[in-house]
């Protein structure tokens, strides 16, 4: 009797360690699968981090190969806009590396080559790769998205920012997109960016027309800090101009280094144009002058006149230059044009000389140079907002076919390139 109720007691014990384990392992199991489970809720970062995937070292150094890497790169979402819009100036240093192939090839030294008739003009597309490859990724996930959504601001934003396009015109170019959002007049991204497109060409439609004078000899002035290829852009406008049937004279008014001067004449004989240089150090006004006094009893009808970026003396670079164009409105002179020469590189240091420049000698339109490879473009937006000069002529590279007239739905249609 003992030994039968010890053997009923000991099953009970085995029963209720069974049932006890089962329930255990149950409820752990459970846990494991509930849907709310930190660890997996956290959203995987791929959507997010497409576009900026555009902004982080490698899409500059291969930007080609980068459009096909787009949505990779877990953390890049990691970088704010705030950081963005700061590095926007110093790219310059990691930007001389990327030697992408579609901009090898218009490097040759022009100067000396090739004549003009054979170079084919340059297309913003093909020149401006830097520029091509920097808003793609957001565009496209602005549109990948399927609605506008605050996230959609925050990328466009973003996008123009690292593009050079100042916060200013940014917030301007947004504030107005958003309202036509509000009013329902765009309800999805793909208007949003076709609506972004229109503005900016709109933006960017200014009066690009050189003008000359019927009374007088007409002086063109080309300013500009140094380096920004003033001498090289008048080497090239004159060329296009004798072949367009003017006599050209051109003024060798910076007098800071003869260099300039020999630079200039090299340009002249391409052109068939006459150069007036003065001694090293001379007063940039009295060769501007002899220019034209020279230009008006050869019945030459330009003159382009060069000026230094830097002085010889303490004087003020900006007096300089309004003495200068004093001098250059003497009868028969008449000033048409008086051309700010920008380098796109130097981004938003760009709209800081334009400020400056306007300011100083009222300049009536700009010549972006370099606007090739490495600038990223959207100081052409910036300068044209901010300032209201338009844009006229664009340096795509060094060569002399390389000079173009800029045009606005070519340049927008590059800076917002999706491929
Ligand atoms: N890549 C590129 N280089 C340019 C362009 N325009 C000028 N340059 C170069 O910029 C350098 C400085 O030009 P220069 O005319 O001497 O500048 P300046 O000091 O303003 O007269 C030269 O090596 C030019 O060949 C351009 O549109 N693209
Ligand atoms: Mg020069």
């Amino acid at each position: 009797m003992l030994i039968i109720t010890i053997v009923v007691v000991a099953l009970a014990l085995a029963t209720l360690a069974t049932t006890a384990f089962v329930v255990a392992s149950r409820r752990r199991s459970a846990v494991r699968s509930l849907p709310g489970s930190a660890r997996q809720t956290r959203p995987a970062p791929a959507a997010r981090t497409s576009p900026p995937e555009k902004v982080a070292p490698p899409a500059r150094a291969a930007p080609v190969e980068d459009q096909d890497r787009a949505g990779e790169a877990p953390g890049a979402s990691d970088v704010a806009p705030t950081e963005l819009s700061d590095t926007a100036e110093p790219a310059a240093p990691e930007v001389a590396e990327p030697a992408a192939p579609e901009v090898a090839e218009p490097a040759a030294p022009a100067e000396a080559v090739a004549p003009a008739e054979e170079e084919k003009p340059a297309r913003f597309k093909d020149r401006m790769v830097r520029a091509r490859t920097l808003l793609g990724g957001y565009l496209s996930a602005v549109r990948q998205k399927g609605r506008i959504d605050e996230s959609t601001w925050e990328e466009l934003e973003e996008a123009l920012i690292l593009a050079d396009v100042g916060v200013l015109a940014t917030a301007k170019l947004i504030d107005g997109l958003r309202i036509r959002v509000k009013s329902k007049e765009i309800t999805d991204p793909a208007s949003l960016i076709s609506a972004l497109r229109a503005d900016l060409v709109e933006l960017l439609s200014g009066d690009r027309v050189l003008k000359i004078s019927d009374e007088g000899t007409t002086v063109w002035l080309f300013v500009g800090v140094n380096g920004v290829g003033k001498t090289t852009t008048i080497g090239k406008v004159g060329l296009r101009e004798t072949s367009n049937g003017h006599r050209v004279v051109m003024a060798a008014g910076d007098t800071f280094r003869a260099a300039a001067a020999d630079q200039l004449e090299t340009w002249a004989q391409r052109a068939g144009a006459t150069v007036i240089r003065g001694n090293e150090g001379g007063d940039p006004g009295a060769v501007v002058f002899d220019a034209v006094q020279h230009a008006a009893a050869k019945a030459c009808d330009l003159v382009l006149a060069d000026t230094a970026g830097r002085l010889h003396t303490k004087t003020n670079l900006m007096e300089e230059l309004k003495k200068v164009r004093r001098v250059a409105e003497r009868p028969p002179g008449v000033v048409t044009e008086t051309l700010l020469v920008i380098d796109a590189t130097t981004g938003q240091n760009g709209l800081t000389q334009a400020r400056q420049f306007a300011g100083a000698v009222g300049v009536t339109g700009v010549v972006l140079t370099k606007l090739d490879g490495t600038a990223k473009g959207g100081i052409v937006v910036a300068i044209a907002e901010e300032l209201g000069i338009p844009i006229k002529l664009v340096g795509l590279g060094e060569g002399v076919a390389d000079l173009v007239e800029f045009n606005p739905e070519e340049f927008v249609d590059a800076l917002l390139s999706e491929s």
